[in-house]
């Protein structure tokens, strides 16, 4: 069985933001489908597996953008 979380990316401005944030986060292990909407900065992560908040979180980071909700306030 598959599983979702969902996400929201704050300080992407452009499509090629959420190219970033796609390729980053798709190479997470166990991830199967990406879809990030740009308008709204929501993050919905697919998997057959548990989802790795923290690896998410870092791919994220990683693709120089930030997940909002993490960290110490909202
Ligand atoms: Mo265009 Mo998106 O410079 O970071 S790629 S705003």
């Amino acid at each position: 069985m598959s599983q979702t979380s969902t996400y929201t990316v704050s300080g992407m401005t452009c499509a090629h933001c959420v190219a970033s944030v796609q390729e980053e986060v798709t190479e997470v292990a166990g991830i199967s489908d990406v879809d990030v909407d740009l308008a709204s900065g929501r993050l919905v992560v697919t998997a057959v597996g548990p989802i790795d908040d923290d690896a998410i979180q870092a791919a994220v980071e990683e693709a120089g953008y930030q997940l909002e909700g993490t960290g110490s306030t909202p």
